[in-house]
């Protein structure tokens, strides 16, 4: 903490961070520096473990050398080429990479950039493969309460969380939600996948939303097969396999979100394979570069990209979408580099075979001081508290601060702690994870007001900002 004067902060007037409290996080500021394999080094020369996976997108770890490599030469050779109307090989190439590791039969990849713009482009998808079917009508989306889209307007319109939500106006029409999964009064503390309950919830889709709607009327139902930006929320059995059958009877595609559940976190390729329950559609971005190229892909069946070529008038450009970096020969770079990973270190397997011994950490926090739910796949596990009246989110965001002081980079989201690390993580850092924030915990919850008061950690922090504003 004695290195404070020695700190160079950066002027941080311009940049407008997001999803942040910027003007807190100016008399607070946590910067990193570098990072390399599980840890992150922190502007002040902390090893900071991260708990996250950077935001769940770095799943072989930081600093790998083959994606550097591999993007850094693609750079010098072919930084660019037009990618409407004309391409460059390795687009294709990446494409039939990405292809292989899908489930069977989602094998036409289209790029996009980002987890939002996948979101989105999976619903233009939707309703433009329904009008080329002769379907127009066949125009409603659903999403689910609590789920998380991304934040362009599609993605914020089938997205559940209200927060996201309220301040953008009135979205698109013709959008309805099912009923999010979450029930804590009667799962509480369940380890892996709830038991009992699943099927009756997404029957509620088919009795609530599709007659209200009429079936005829929906062109897709998009869910994340574990919600992840809600705070874990994992679905009890049997509840995915059903809304397939709801989906197929009444020919509604059926979109899965994984942009979070993709390579590897639930210990399967994705979330599809988890479950044993495979989409129209999937949705990825984060893992699909180790997060550090943005890049992001839609897998769709291959009838649906069929039909598009069978039946749009001969010339015609069959979907008029696209973005300036689709398959940006970089990002190309970087998911061939991160497949190769994956490939050669299994990185699906180690997570499942670590996933019962980080359930059984993550469930070692059970009876802790305002620990109201724990829930746990794969390698992720959510720590819920009960809300204080008046402060809510305030015990979460403290006990992120306190993991930040103690060296471990956890997330928040409301009264919701998440830890989702690289599945390169070992044991003993796992036990790391878990034993600091049980410290964190205790140590927040037992200073009452004061504890729950952001403005009481990372005093050093808070010392650099000042002289900053000095
Ligand atoms: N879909 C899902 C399921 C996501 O989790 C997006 C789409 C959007 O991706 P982009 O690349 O546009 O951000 C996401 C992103 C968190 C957290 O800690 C989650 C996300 C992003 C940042 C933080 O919960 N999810």
């Amino acid at each position: 903490m004695s290195q404070s004067n020695s700190i160079k902060l950066p002027n941080m007037s311009n940049y407008w961070m997001p999803f942040t409290a910027n003007r807190q996080f100016r008399s607070m500021p946590r910067l990193f520096k570098a990072a390399k394999g599980n840890y992150f080094t922190s502007i002040d020369d902390r090893q900071i473990l991260d708990g996250t996976a950077g935001l769940w997108c770095v799943p072989a770890g930081h600093g790998r050398t083959e994606i550097a490599t591999a993007v850094g030469n693609q750079l010098l050779t072919l930084d660019y080429a037009p990618a409407f109307q004309s391409s460059h090989p390795l687009a294709f190439e990446a494409a039939e990479r990405v292809a292989a590791y899908m489930p069977e039969g989602l094998d036409r990849i289209f790029f996009t950039n980002s987890g939002s713009e996948s979101a989105d482009t999976a619903l233009k998808i939707a309703l433009a493969y329904h009008r080329v079917c002769g379907n127009p009508l066949r125009n409603k989306l659903i999403g689910r309460e609590r789920g998380y889209h991304g934040v362009n307007f599609g993605g914020i319109a089938v997205g559940g969380i209200a927060g996201n939500r309220k301040a953008f106006g009135n979205g698109l029409a013709g959008v309805d939600h099912i009923r999010n999964p979450l029930d804590i009064a009667k799962n509480a503390f369940t380890k892996g996948v709830p038991a009992d309950g699943g099927v009756a919830l997404a029957n509620e889709f088919e009795q609530r939303i599709l007659t209200l709607h009429d079936p005829s009327t929906i062109a897709a139902l998009i869910v994340e097969p574990m919600q992840g930006s809600a705070g874990v929320v994992v679905p009890p059995a049997g509840y995915l396999k059903r809304l397939r059958e709801i989906c197929t009877q009444y020919g509604i595609l059926l979109i899965f979100d994984e942009v979070i559940t993709g390579f590897g976190r639930l210990g399967t390729k994705f979330g599809a394979d988890y479950f044993n329950v495979i989409p129209d559609i999937i949705t990825c971005a984060k893992g699909l570069t180790n997060g550090v190229v943005p890049m992001g892909a839609v897998a769709v069946k291959r009838e649906i990209y069929d039909a598009f070529m069978e039946k749009s008038p001969a010339g015609a450009i069959e979907l008029p979408h696209g973005y300036t970096y689709s398959a940006i020969p970089i990002a190309c770079a970087a998911a061939i580099a991160t497949l190769d990973i994956f490939a050669a270190e299994k990185l699906e397997d180690r997570a499942a075979g670590l996933s019962a011994y980080f359930e059984q950490a993550a469930h070692s926090l059970k009876g802790l001081p305002m620990v109201k739910d724990i829930r746990n796949i794969g390698l992720v596990a959510g720590i819920e508290f009960e809300v204080i009246a008046g402060k809510a989110g305030a015990m979460a965001f403290a006990t992120y601060l306190k993991c930040f002081e103690m060296g471990i980079h956890v997330r928040f989201t409301g009264d919701i702690i998440a830890i989702s690390p690289p599945l390169t993580i070992e044991k003993n850092e796992i036990d790391r994870i878990f034993n600091t924030l049980a410290d964190a915990i205790k140590s927040v919850a037992a200073a009452g007001e004061v504890g729950l008061d952001a403005s009481n950690y990372l005093k050093n922090e808070q010392a650099w900002a000042m002289q900053q504003s000095l």
